[in-house]
């Protein structure tokens, strides 16, 4: 695949049990009528056959409307339903493993928690990374602590690789995490839980595209 650009994006993700109980499709759908251009399934309470399904489902809605479809944890349902691409944590299946079955042009993408994890995830071949959790996260239940906005520095000075800031980002601190560099940022509750999924997600986004065009930062 072209090389992927995440400039001035929103990453939009998926949580049912954040989702004032609205199904996952209908919170998928509600992220693209609000322009939604990169979207990752991350449903951690599903029973795989479960993931499958909806996954099918959400592949096609992505493709009709040119958003990319990210699969969280399982390869195999992202090879399946032949999504764009995959993410994968620091206990899952490792990079170079999950390269072999993708082949090269799936992108896949690696949550890091430190420069360390950062560096190897580039050197393996990874298409982005995750740069969190930024702020403290109830959202991520196996996480580690936050690891703050030293961790967002290195890597906006260091990482050479698209990176995808996340963890605790809300519309009220964003500017704080686009003044220090982040150009594309993922926010789960915040869209997820929001009284109106569509207008959050053109809220959020717009303020990611004016600090790009405008080279200033927050
Ligand atoms: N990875 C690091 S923090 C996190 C993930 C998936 C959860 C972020 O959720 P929220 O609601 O935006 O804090
Ligand atoms: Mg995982």
């Amino acid at each position: 695949m072209a090389k992927l650009n995440l400039d001035g994006q929103l990453y939009c993700l998926t949580s049912e049990e954040h989702s004032n109980g609205r199904t996952v499709i209908e919170t998928a759908e509600a992220m693209l009528a609000g322009g939604a251009r990169i979207l990752q399934y991350r449903e951690k309470n599903k029973h795989k056959r479960a993931k499958h399904e909806e996954c099918l489902l959400l592949r096609r809605l992505m493709k009709k409307r040119g958003c990319l479809f990210i699969v969280n944890d399982d390869l195999d349902i992202a090879l399946a339903v032949k999504a764009d691409g995959v993410h994968l944590g620091q206990d899952d299946m490792p990079l170079e493993a999950a390269r072999e079955l993708t082949g090269p042009k799936m992108i896949i993408g690696i949550s890091t928690h430190n420069p360390a994890q950062a560096r190897a995830a580039v050197q393996g071949g990874a298409d982005y990374i995750g740069v969190g959790p930024i702020y403290a996260t109830k959202t991520k239940k196996d996480v580690c602590p936050a690891v703050g906005l030293e961790y967002l520095d290195y890597a906006v000075r260091n990482v050479n690789i698209p990176f995808v800031a996340i963890g605790g980002i809300k519309l009220r601190n964003l500017s704080e995490v686009l003044a220090r560099g982040a150009r594309c940022v993922a926010m789960v509750t915040e869209i997820t839980g929001a009284p109106d999924i569509a207008a959050a997600v053109r809220a959020a986004s717009g303020r990611l595209r004016f600090s790009r065009r405008s080279g200033r930062r927050g």
